[in-house]
């Protein structure tokens, strides 16, 4: 039997996840185990190229690995793992440092935001980010990356690493392709509907975490920026209106334009206490799950602790098939 095709993807421990991330990203993932086998990493070697508070990692590190299990991602069929857990993707990262050019990292569109973000604090990881991400999806051989599109970019520079390194040296690395989501709705921001929702942003009014209480839930929603007129309707020109049609239909399933019919003459009012209403039931299970699950930590440290074994024995045979090409002596 061939094995099955492999998946990897991460996410940064630098906040608590939103609801963009459960429709977004996380709900794809846990469909995808069905086919493939599934590596998630929380990467929090990548978290520090922006300062970060030591607790605050630490917490959110745990905090993701709950949120994992909480959505549906199943530990019997997929690897949760820390990415400082499984040393290879260093040690794999210091290699690729070493065969990519400058100019290649220098053009990320990324690293021109986050240095123009934090402009104190322009250090060497936070330019050579993409280069331990291309470690992370090459120690695993993996087919597919499931990202956003922001991230496509750092997608084709690990493509090219890995053309690379094979063509100087023999087939070691699969190349991976990237895997965007058919439409993963792209959840905006509540108080600034043209601007997508975001973990690490400042106005936490207009983001829906996770965690969030019922009633934060509530109110944010009542208090969410609206357009001028009085329809509801999907359209261009009321980005704060839509963004509300698109969460009332992710948590009903509902289809646009039966949500539209459904509202048809009725007041924004109405509309946005149906939405909260609404939001809140769809969360409520994955709550009542996070909170079991994050308040034992015993078994949140066994799960990536095994993830981490399991990712490990992956890794070891790609670093040493790297190193071995490269010419260092094996004892
Ligand atoms: P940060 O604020 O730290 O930059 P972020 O909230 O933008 O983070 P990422 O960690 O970059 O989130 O995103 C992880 C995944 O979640 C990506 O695949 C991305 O496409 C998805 N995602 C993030 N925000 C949204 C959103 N508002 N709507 C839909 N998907 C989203
Ligand atoms: N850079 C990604 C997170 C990330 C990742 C990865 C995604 C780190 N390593 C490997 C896919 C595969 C982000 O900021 N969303």
């Amino acid at each position: 039997m061939q094995s099955r095709k492999v998946i990897l993807s991460g996410m940064q421990p630098t906040g608590g996840l939103h609801i963009g991330h459960l429709t977004g990203a996380l709900k794809n993932w846990v469909e995808l185990q069905n086919e493939y086998e599934c590596y998630f990493t929380i990467v929090d070697l990548h978290a520090i190229t922006i300062r970060q508070e030591p607790a605050n990692l630490r917490r959110w590190t745990l905090d993701l690995a709950a949120t994992f299990l909480a959505c549906g991602i199943d530990p019997t069929r997929s690897h949760i793992f820390v990415q400082s857990h499984v040393p290879e993707h260093t040690q794999l990262a210091w290699v690729l440092n070493c065969f990519t050019g400058m100019g290649e990292c220098s053009r990320m569109t990324q690293f021109k935001d986050k240095s123009q973000k934090y402009p104190e604090n322009v250090n060497v990881g936070l330019f050579a980010y993409p280069i331990l991400m291309a470690a992370d999806i090459l120690l695993y051989q993996a087919d597919l990356v499931p990202v956003g599109a922001d991230q496509k970019q750092h997608l084709e520079l690990t493509r090219d690493l890995a053309q690379r390194f094979n063509s100087l040296y023999s087939e070691t690395f699969k190349i991976p392709e990237p895997y965007i989501p058919k439409v993963g709705a792209k959840i905006m921001n509540l108080q600034n509907p043209t601007k997508k929702m975001s973990k690490s942003d400042e106005n936490q009014s207009g983001v829906l975490f996770l965690v969030d209480e019922d009633n934060q839930i509530a109110n944010k929603i009542k208090r969410a920026v609206t357009d001028s007129g009085a329809e509801i309707v999907f359209r261009e020109d009321k980005p704060g209106i839509s963004n509300l049609i698109t969460l009332y239909h992710i948590a009903t399933g509902k289809q646009i334009e039966e949500i539209e019919n459904e509202f048809a003459g009725k007041g924004y009012g109405e509309f946005k206490k149906a939405v909260a209403d609404a939001v809140v039931e769809f969360l409520r299970p994955f709550k009542v799950r996070y909170r079991e699950i994050r308040a034992n930590e015993e078994y949140l440290k066994l799960i990536i602790r095994e993830g981490a074994e399991q990712a490990r024995r992956v890794a070891n045979k790609t670093l040493a098939k790297v190193y071995r090409k490269i010419g260092f002596v094996a004892l």
